[in-house]
This record gives structure tokens, sequence and C-alpha cells, in this order.
């Protein structure tokens, strides 16, 4: 007698459920969420504002909880056992993070309150230091405005000037203009990973070919990237990566900055205060070893731990499982939904994750987002804080389903169905 597992093949499977490499079954995920069992407006919840902010699995909201009930101290201060233990899992929950980003040491991680700030930081510290008068800093056309503002600042402050490398009209960058870009006088080079507004995912590791070629850093806003695939900060050999722990099934409030070692020594601190000194006295102050330099003030103990758990909850599902998952769920709705009359997809990149941004002829996409609304679908419209975006397609907004590792093809379809009863309110 066989005792071989039975393995649905794709025809015997139910339409919905899906088995990639036999370790990842999006049904048994979506049991992880107890939000995504919740209704609104009477109608059972559709989830699609992924990229706005991601649902947290029960292991992530327990690690608050025991966090908070069993073990509420501050960090790197106390003798007590509280204090101790609050420490050690707090330096765990960095090494946890090294690991899932490949970087060579935990202390190239530096927790910060989110992506936002990582990049302030690294404006405000190599930038600050770097940048003169006259000299550039290099991003894209497909920004978040957190990309682009913290490196105004800094232009603004220093007389230096900010270079924008030009997209396609599929929303892909274009590399021979990049390139042309890249010059003596600049100094950086910031651009994201994956766009939140079109879903293009940047070849970076090219990029950072390029400019290395000329010895300029690269900054690499993740923020996008890290809930879909599997980042590996060493094979990318960029300088700097940037990513929110809210957009990977972790809590609000806490994010990473990893910089290579030999650029995080020589920067000086961003904010002062406890736990960032060596010594303090009047006359001088000494700076604490890395990470600690860059981490003034009591942590987000919770978050960094929480963090961890959801990382660890990533890992036990697999990013390459995750990532082939996704891809299919995007094919299948970029399908579906492009076929829809009158629908435009804004961002037809080759290489896109996460993100299918449209607009429907005849239909303010804000108009959109409410009807769905009243159909339990959650979708965020407007500019995406990215509205540099919006103007190089010539629209003010659009609509944008965002997805994560617990949507379905059956999701897709209600959104299609949202999309038709839109059309017919305003037909
Ligand atoms: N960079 C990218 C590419 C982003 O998508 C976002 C947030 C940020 C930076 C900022 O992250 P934060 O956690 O510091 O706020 N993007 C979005 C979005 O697309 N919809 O809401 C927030």
């Amino acid at each position: 007698m066989t005792t071989a597992a039975k393995i649905p093949s794709r025809e015997s499977a139910a339409p919905h459920l899906h088995v990639v490499g036999g370790a990842f079954t999006v049904e048994k995920v979506r049991r992880d969420f107890p939000i995504l069992s919740r209704e609104v407006h009477g109608k059972k919840l559709v989830y699609l504002d992924n990229a706005a902010t991601s649902q947290k699995p029960r292991a992530v909201i327990d690690a608050i909880s025991r966090y908070y009930e069993q073990g509420n101290a501050n960090v790197h201060r106390g003798v007590h056992f509280l204090s101790e233990h609050a420490t050690g899992e707090h330096e765990r929950a960095r090494r946890t993070v090294q690991h899932f980003i490949n970087a060579a040491d935990a202390s190239e991680i530096i927790f910060v309150r989110g992506t936002t700030e990582a990049i302030n930081l690294v404006a405000q510290t190599y930038g600050r230091t770097h940048v003169r008068a006259g000299d550039e800093v290099l991003i894209t056309a497909m920004e978040h405005h957190s990309n682009i503002v913290p490196w105004q600042i800094l232009c603004e402050e220093k007389g230096a000037n900010l270079r924008v490398a030009p997209i396609n009209d599929n929303g892909e960058l274009l590399l021979e203009e990049f390139e042309k870009l890249l010059g003596p006088r600049t100094k950086i080079v910031a651009l994201p990973h994956v766009s939140n507004a079109l879903g293009t995912v940047n070849p970076v590791g090219r990029i950072v070919e390029m400019a290395h070629r000329r010895n300029i850093p690269v900054l690499v806003d993740g923020a996008q990237a890290v809930p879909h695939m599997k980042v590996d900060v060493h094979a990318l050999d960029c300088d700097f990566y940037a990513f929110s722990s809210h957009k990977m099934f972790g809590p609000i409030g806490i994010g990473v900055l990893y910089g290579k070692s030999a650029m995080l020594e020589e920067m000086p601190p961003y904010q002062g205060g406890g736990d960032m000194i060596s010594s303090v006295t009047f006359e001088k102050t000494t700076y604490n070893k890395l990470p600690f330099k860059f981490e003034a003030g009591t942590p987000n103990v919770a978050g960094a731990i929480a963090l961890g758990a959801a990382i660890e909850y990533l890992n036990g599902l697999g990013m390459d499982n995750i990532a082939a998952y996704e891809h299919e769920l995007l094919a299948y709705a970029t399908e579906k939904i492009s076929a829809i009359p009158a629908v435009r997809l804004i961002g037809t990149a080759r290489d896109r994750a996460g993100v299918l941004s449209f607009v429907i002829e005849g239909i303010h996409p804000h108009d959109v987002g409410t009807i769905l609304d009243q159909e339990g679908i959650a979708i965020r419209t407007g500019h995406h804080c990215a509205q540099p975006v919006m103007q190089r397609f010539g629209i003010p907004a659009t609509a944008r389903a965002s997805f994560a590792l617990y949507n379905t093809k059956a999701e897709v379809d209600t959104l299609a169905e949202g999309i038709r009863k839109v059309q017919e309110v305003f037909a």
C-alpha cells in the first residue's frame, strides 16, 4: 500500500486553493490573520491595501501581548532579570533581521521608526557630511515622497542639485539615461527596489554596479520589496537598504536601516540622547559603537521583538514560496482587471511585484474606491505619496489594489465584479 502524500494536481485542486511546492497553502495562511475573517459594511473583507500597510498574523499579535504581559522592561540598562531578558530578546530580533536580509553583521542593522526615518537618517548624516554646493543626488521618477523630500531638504541646505532618472511609459527605469546621469558630482544614488505606485521591480544589482564603478554609494528603499521577495543585501551589494516592519506583517512604528559597517562607522550620529553615547561630559561626548550610535533614546522594544516574530513567520512559509505564489496571483489579477473595458493599467513593467494601479475612463479613482468600499473591498486611491509619478503619466490619481501573501484569486474576482458595479453606477 502506498503512503505517499496526496498533493492535489492543478486540475483536481479546489479553484482557489493554492499549493506551491507543497509548503504554501493560502487558505491555511489566511487562518493565521484574525482580521481577514471580519466583515466590512456587511460584506466579507477583501483587503487589497497592503502597500499602505499589511495585516498582522496571530504570531505577531501574540508577541506584542507576551512582551507587555510578561517581559516589559527598558533595555541596555538594568541589571535586573526583566531588563536583561528584554535586552536579549531585542538583540535576538536584530540578529533575525540580519539573517533575513543576509547582512554581514548584526551591528549593521539600525532600528528606526520606518523607511521614512531610515532615509532621513542617511540624508542627514551621510548626506550632510558628503554633499557640498554643486554636488548631485540622483533619484528616479518613481519615488515615494519619502525618497524625494529628505534629499530635497539636504540639497536646499547645501546648494546641491537633485537629479531625476526618467522612466518609460511602462514605468521602467531607462537604464541608459540613468547611467548618463551618474557623474563626478553625484554623491549618492537613492532608488526604490519596488515602486509603490507602479509595482515596478528595479534591477538594483545592475544599478549598484553602475554606481560603484564610479565610487558612488547606493541607498535602496526596500519598503515594497521586503514583503514580496527574498532580499539579499550582500548579493545586491547596496550600501544602505531601508524598510518598514508594518508593510511586512510586523507592527507599525518600527523599521530598519541596513548600512555597510564601513559606511555607518564613518557617519556622524543622527539624534543625540541616551543609549547612543559611550561617555558624556559637558566638554565632550564620545559615541557608542554600532548600531547603538544611531539609536538614541528608549527603543521600540515590543516592536523589534514582534518584527522578529513576523520574520520568523515569513521564514516558516519561505520567501521563495511567497514570491512564487504572489507572482501567479499578480499575473492573474493583471489579466483579469486589464480585460475589463475602459480600464487602463498604470504601470506595466515586465517585472512587477505586489501592485496593480489602474484608472477607469470617465470615473474618478476616489469614486472607484468609495463604491468598492461599500462591497467590503479595501483599496487605496489617490497619488500614493508619489505625486511626480502621477505627473509623469498625466493623471491626478489612480486606484491601486496591492496584494500580499494571503490574497486569493477569488478576491481578485470579487474586485473585478466590484469594478463592474462601479461602471454600472456611472453608466
Ligand atoms: N517608500 C516606499 C516605496 C513606500 O511605499 C512607502 C510607504 C514609504 C517609503 C514610506 O514608508 P513608511 O513606513 O516610513 O511610511 N508607502 C505607502 C503607500 O504606498 N501607501 O501608503 C504608504
